[in-house]
Parts: C-alpha cells; sequence; structure tokens
C-alpha cells in the first residue's frame, strides 16, 4: 500500500519485506569491514545511535562538524561497496515514490538499541536537495517524528515497521524528523535492536 504523508513523502509500507534477509546479510558484510561507532557532535555529544556507511561516500561527525567522505576515518580505508540489493531496492522505492533515475552515493546505516533516540533535525548536509532521501527500516519498530520546515512545527508520529520503506522527496526532504526512544523487544531477524538504512546522493 502506497500513502503519502505530506506533498512529496510516501510510505511505502512493508516494500522491503520481500529482500529483508538479503537487506541484512548486505548490513552484516558492510558492519564486517566498517564497524558500527558512536560518532561524536561538533557540540561534544556522543550519539546513541551507532552507525556506518557503505557506498561512495559516508556521513561522519566529530567535533569539526558534520561531512561526507569518501574514507571511514576510523580505518582510513574507503567505506565498503554498496550492496547490489541495497541499490536496487533504493531505486525501485524512489521508482515506486516518483523519483526515477534516482542514483545514491550514500548509505548510512542507523542501530538503535533500546531507548536509543534521534532527536529533531534536518537532513541539509547532501548537495542534491532535489532528489530525495529513502529510508528503509529493519527489526524493532519505531515511532517516527515528522515535522515541518521549522524546528517548531508541531510534529506528527508515524509508526514504522520491519520493511516499511519511506521516500522523503519534495517540499518534504529539508523537513525537521526524529525517532523516539526503541522500545525493548525482539525481532526475528535482528534480535534486539532496530537497523535503518538512510540512501542519499550526497556527493
Ligand atoms: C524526512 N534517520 O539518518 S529515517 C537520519 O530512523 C535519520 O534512522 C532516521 O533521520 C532513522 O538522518 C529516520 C527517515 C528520514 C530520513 C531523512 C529525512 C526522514 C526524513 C529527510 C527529510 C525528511
Ligand atoms: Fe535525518
Amino acid at each position: 500500500a502506497t500513502q503519502p504523508l505530506a506533498p512529496g513523502a510516501v510510505l511505502l509500507r512493508r516494500f522491503a519485506r520481500s529482500c529483508d534477509e538479503a537487506l541484512l546479510a548486505g548490513v552484516a558484510q558492510v558492519l564486517a569491514q566498517a564497524p558500527l561507532r558512536h560518532l561524536v557532535t561538533p557540540g561534544g555529544f556522543r550519539m546513541s545511535v551507532a552507525m556506518s556507511n557503505c557506498g561512495a561516500l559516508g556521513w561522519v561527525s566529530d567535533l569539526a562538524g558534520y561531512r561526507y567522505d569518501a574514507k571511514d576515518p576510523q580505518s582510513g580505508h574507503p567505506w565498503p561497496a554498496m550492496p547490489a540489493a541495497f541499490r536496487d531496492l533504493a531505486v525501485a522505492a524512489a521508482r515506486a515514490g516518483g523519483f526515477e533515475g534516482f542514483s545514491p552515493d550514500a548509505c548510512l546505516i542507523n542501530r538503535y538499541e533500546p531507548g536509543t533516540r534521534l532527536s529533531l533535525h534536518q537532513d541539509r548536509d547532501e548537495g542534491h536537495y532535489d532528489w530525495p532521501i529513502v529510508s528503509v527500516s529493519l527489526g524493532l519498530p519505531a515511532v517516527f517524528l515528522f515535522g515541518g520546515p521549522k524546528r517548531s512545527d508541531k510534529a506528527q508520529r508515524v509508526p514504522l515497521a520491519h520493511g516499511d520503506v519511506v521516500v522523503w522527496g519534495g517540499p518534504s526532504r529539508l523537513h525537521y524528523h526524529g525517532v523516539l526512544p526503541v522500545k525493548e523487544g525482539v525481532h526475528a531477524l535482528t534480535g534486539g535492536c532496530r537497523i535503518n538504512l538512510t540512501f542519499r546522493k550526497a556527493g
């Protein structure tokens, strides 16, 4: 089922269900080369979400700021290649959301353990606001906060379950968003955590 959330934002419930095992095999392969880590914000706070990346560019944060980098600062090596199953899913979801020709060069992997949250923010470090961000939720469910163009705009709460995919394009691309603390639970494929993949055109 396709649900419009806001102009330019399309929720594709369960879109990634049929390829969930291939996606999680890809996650394991990437994390073997570029392990999850807790980044530090420019303000000096340790993020509760653990992150890694694959693709030509990866999102990083440290005391110097937020940016995309071709290398994993922890290893000094390029980020692992984007698995074919990742790219194929992201391209198909973007097409279903109305964005033909999406060619992501960055995939951020976020891991949420119970209690982990992501506070309201905008994604403004990519060079291409005309392309959408495609997000894929795997494992434990979460409540996503989807606000407006200003931090103070009222946010809608959108429950996201395993396999749900959202294409965030058009005016929604720069809206504030976040994730409420993930509740304890067990999922057959991920165990006690939620994994989120976000595909972007960053370079
Ligand atoms: C709406 N991740 O990595 S994905 C992020 O569940 C991030 O891990 C969350 O926000 C997560 O930056 C949410 C959904 C998402 C991603 C980007 C957006 C929603 C968005 C950009 C604009 C509007
Ligand atoms: Fe974000």
